[in-house]
């Protein structure tokens, strides 16, 4: 079929005006926000509707062409944009779903909504917050990254130690096969054991089993009292110490941020600010943040007030929380602004290990960026022993990567924690999933999408360096 035909086709289901053909039009989809991961579309198709995607997809399988699920563009491995080189096997249509952003039975009773694939998460705030809730997941990528995005790939951000990641939030879902068929139910029980559980089964699918075109979401409390503070530890275990001190004592415990010094200094003088709290090279800062009903101040305060913390700043009034939560809330936006005086793209890895393990796997970064000759920035989601490793001017991203992520796994961690594997973290699956196990995820895959055309490459495990000694191209 020709790109002409194609677009016939598929603008016959979507109208015209939502199929782009232009370069210019389609430029904008084709390439993740951070630069470094981009292909060539054939063209972008934007439904407005679920009986549209499941046209859509029946019309791209009689193609034969593959088809990239995308919606916000905040993904960060690759998984979201079509392939390049190599590891594009066939014309690809990008399927934008951020037209699909409707937000309907809000029922506060039950703590519930429904939301379209392409509903941004503030937009889930806003309307939680509308009925006097809130959502159980945020992050900073709030405004443009989506419903759809974070079930795919199970995304998690600051409140995880409170509500759990968004694979918990799911209490129903719709998604469309690679064959047409609609499947899951938008009624959120509770309590439905009527078979497999496909919130379950597509949460962190990454886009490779069907497309998730709605969720039926859980809503928690709205705390009108909100505490943050900025506090710095001696070390990382003082950090780690803390935390579980935290989490054991004080009930309204929102969310627990670790900021290395070096992304500390990063972000201040992105926003030209002085962080308010002095930080030594080798010290640890902590992003801490308290909600509830009542005033958590005091209760927070009465487990600062001993050892392992050298420095606080609280604040507890918008404006200043606002101004405080900015040294985390922006530091990828720092890092990305920082990498442009590089001439490369930041090199991210997400990963997370055992509390424990949270020391020497700094160590270990920061051996294996010295050795590359880069600069390590790393903070991320401390409870979870979840660390964002960003290099800037890095040179071999792939022995970095090698040699990071098998020291992850050594110390018994994940390649993954909540960015997802995408195309990025294929050869390194192994580490941490068996063969047996990468197998029967294969088999759940050809079994829903025989053709192999939904975000192919994505979650395809390979061992790059089995596939490298034989001389196969991953
Ligand atoms: C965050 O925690 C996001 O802000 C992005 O997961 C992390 O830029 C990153 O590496
Ligand atoms: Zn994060």
């Amino acid at each position: 079929m020709t790109p002409r035909s194609l677009a016939q086709t598929l603008g016959s289901v979507v109208g015209d005006d939502h199929v782009l053909v232009d370069d210019d039009l389609r430029r904008g989809f084709e390439t993740d926000w951070t630069g470094r991961w981009s292909g060539p579309s054939a063209l972008v198709v934007r439904p407005g509707a679920t009986h549209e995607v499941a046209e859509v997809l029946i019309r791209c399988a009689a193609a034969g062409v593959d088809v990239i699920p995308q919606a916000g563009n905040t993904g960060l491995v690759g998984g979201s944009v079509p392939r390049a080189g190599d590891q594009a096997r066939r014309p690809a249509v990008v399927l934008s779903l951020r037209r699909l952003n409707a937000i309907a039975d809000v029922d506060a009773a039950a703590m519930q909504l429904t939301a379209g694939a392409g509903t941004t998460i503030a937009d889930w705030q806003a309307a939680a917050r509308a009925v006097g809730l809130d959502t159980p997941i945020d992050f900073a990528a709030r405004d443009s990254a989506t419903v759809g995005g974070a079930i795919a790939t199970n995304a998690g951000g600051s409140r995880v130690l409170r509500y759990g990641t968004m694979r918990q939030q799911v209490v129903g879902i719709e998604a469309v096969l690679a064959d047409g068929r609609v499947v899951g139910s938008l009624t959120g029980l509770p309590k439905e054991t009527v078979g497999l559980h496909w919130p379950s089964i597509l949460a962190g699918s990454e886009g490779t089993l069907a497309i998730v075109t709605a969720a039926r979401l859980r809503l928690v409390p709205h705390f009108d009292h909100v505490v943050t503070a900025m506090i710095s530890t001696p070390t990382v275990g003082a950090a780690i110490e803390l935390a579980g001190r935290l989490r054991r004592r004080v009930t309204s415990l929102d969310a627990i941020e670790i900021i290395q010094p070096e992304a500390l200094r990063l972000v201040a003088a992105h926003l030209g600010r002085t962080p308010p709290i002095g930080v030594a090279d080798d010290a640890t800062v902590l992003l801490v943040e308290c909600a509830d009903h009542a005033d958590p101040t005091d209760e927070l305060l009465a487990e600062l007030d001993g050892p392992g913390v050298t420095a606080t700043a609280v604040a507890t009034d918008a404006p200043h929380r606002v101004a405080l939560v900015a040294f985390r809330d922006r530091l990828t936006e720092a890092i990305n602004a920082a990498s442009v005086d590089t001439g490369t793209p930041p090199f991210k890895l997400d990963v997370a290990v055992p509390l424990g393990a949270v020391e020497p796997l700094l160590d270990l970064a920061g051996d294996a960026a010295r050795s590359d000759g880069c600069t390590l920035i790393a903070f991320g989601h401390l409870a979870e022993g979840n660390l964002h490793l960003n290099h800037l001017g890095v040179r071999d991203p792939d022995a970095l990567a090698d040699r990071v992520l098998r020291g992850v796994a050594d110390l018994g961690g994940t390649i993954s924690a909540e960015h997802g594997v995408g195309v990025a973290k294929t050869g390194w699956m192994h580490l941490v999933r068996t063969d047996d196990d990468l197998a029967a995820q294969a088999a759940i895959k050809s079994a829903l999408d025989p053709l192999g055309m939904l975000n192919p490459g994505v979650l395809r495990a390979h061992d790059r360096r089995r596939s490298t000694a034989a001389g196969q191209v991953p």
